[in-house]
Order: structure tokens, then sequence, then C-alpha cells
């Protein structure tokens, strides 16, 4: 018998309390770890063109996560506000094309009509974390998002988009979670990793990709 790491909750536990909250939903694990490592490949290939950085909030501060983007259209932080660009704001270049297998993923999940028009890459280490959000840039604010976790494991808050209680969930590695109708306002952010729950990452932390219709 392996002792249960109390950081770390059986898969019993992430999926028994998911959040009282319609239009989230959660796809535990659908990715085996080929599906992860062949992902994850095309995301390292896609840091070669669109290398990861690190955006400024609209006050100046750092983010402790880093991020480049996939698709016709990035999003982007800095001084002037957060948006969606057709490029980098390093390199100036257009970002790469969102791979197939996403595009794939997009259509058997979401059944949108659209095809997405953006990935966000977010790179979590060590400390890093987002705070409560809602993810209201995109123009279209009907269209579902997508969400695609590689590597360590996210202590992940969601709640009502008015406001109040929040529930805890966690993100494993080829977890996939889906964001629809009154769930798409909803507030969220990362609390913080648990580090060394995945080995996916060499040097540790997480990957996660959030495709959406932004214009
Ligand atoms: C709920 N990313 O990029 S993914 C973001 O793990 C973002 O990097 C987090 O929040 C991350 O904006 C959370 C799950 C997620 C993504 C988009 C959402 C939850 C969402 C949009 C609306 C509501
Ligand atoms: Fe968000």
């Amino acid at each position: 018998m392996i002792p249960q790491n109390p950081l770390q909750p059986s898969r019993k536990e992430m999926t028994e309390a998911p959040p009282a909250l319609p239009g989230f939903r959660l796809w535990p694990g659908l990715l085996d770890g080929a599906e992860q490592a062949a992902l994850l490949a095309e995301v390292r290939q896609g840091l070669e063109t669109a290398p990861l950085y690190r955006p400024l909030t609209p006050g100046g501060r750092p983010f402790s996560v880093r991020m480049s983007n996939f698709g016709a259209l990035g999003w982007v932080s800095d001084r002037q506000g957060y948006r969606y660009q057709p490029t980098h704001p390093a390199t100036g270049a257009p970002w790469p094309a969102i791979p197939a297998r996403l595009l794939s993923l997009w259509d058997a999940l979401t059944g949108w009509p659209s095809p997405p028009d953006a990935c966000l890459i977010n790179l979590y280490q060590g400390e890093a974390k987002m705070g409560l959000h809602q993810d209201r840039d995109e123009r279209d604010l009907t269209a579902p998002v997508l969400s695609i976790s590689l590597g360590d494991t996210a202590v992940f808050r969601i709640g009502p988009a008015e406001g109040g209680a929040t529930a805890s969930v966690r993100l494993a590695s080829g977890d996939v979670c889906a964001l629809t109708g009154p769930a798409r306002l909803a507030r969220h952010g990362i609390d913080r990793l648990l580090t060394g729950s995945s080995r996916l990452l060499p040097g540790g932390g997480r990957v996660n990709l959030t495709l959406r219709v932004a214009g």
C-alpha cells in the first residue's frame, strides 16, 4: 500500500469534487503520456520561433508566468493593457500556427462551428501563479475556451462570474477542460503548482495551453 501524499490528491478526489459551475467541463487524463509528449514537442518547436517572454501587467509588474502564443492572434500584456495582436512583442514575427492536434481536440470537444484563432502558452515554474481574473479580451464571449495542462499538477481556483465562493480543482498533466456558456466568464486563477508531481518537463514545471476564438 502506497501512502497517500496529502499534496497530491487521488484521481478520485479530483473528479468527485467538480465545482458546481454549469458549463465547466473537465476530462481528467484525456491525453495519455505519448500524446502529452507529442504535444509538448510541438510546443517546444513553436517556442523556437516565438520564444517565451515575461509580460508586464498594465501596472508595470512582471508576470510570474512566462508566455507565448500560437495562432493568427496572440494574447499579450504590457503597460498599454491586455490585447490580442498578430505578432510577437519581442521579435515582431507572426505567431506559429496552432498545431493540428490542438485543432482536432477543439473540434472533438467543443463542437464550436469556427476554429480557434489563438492559443496562449503559459509556462509555470517554481512559485509562478496567476491571480483570479476573467478572460474577456476576446471579441465573442460566447465562444468556449479549451485548456490543456501538461507537466506538474496545478491548484486551479474557479468561481462564478459575479464573485462569491470558489472551488479548488487539481489540473494534472493530460487533463483538458472546457469553459462554455455560464462558465465562460468564470473568475479563475492558479494558486500554485504541486512541484514534483510530473516528470513530463525535465526541470519540472507546467505548461498550459488555452485555445480561444479571439478575433
Ligand atoms: C475559466 N490560464 O490563460 S487554465 C489564462 O492554467 C488562464 O494557465 C490558467 O487562466 C492556466 O487565462 C487556467 C483553465 C482556464 C482557462 C481559461 C478560462 C479556465 C478558464 C476561461 C474562462 C473561465
Ligand atoms: Fe484565464
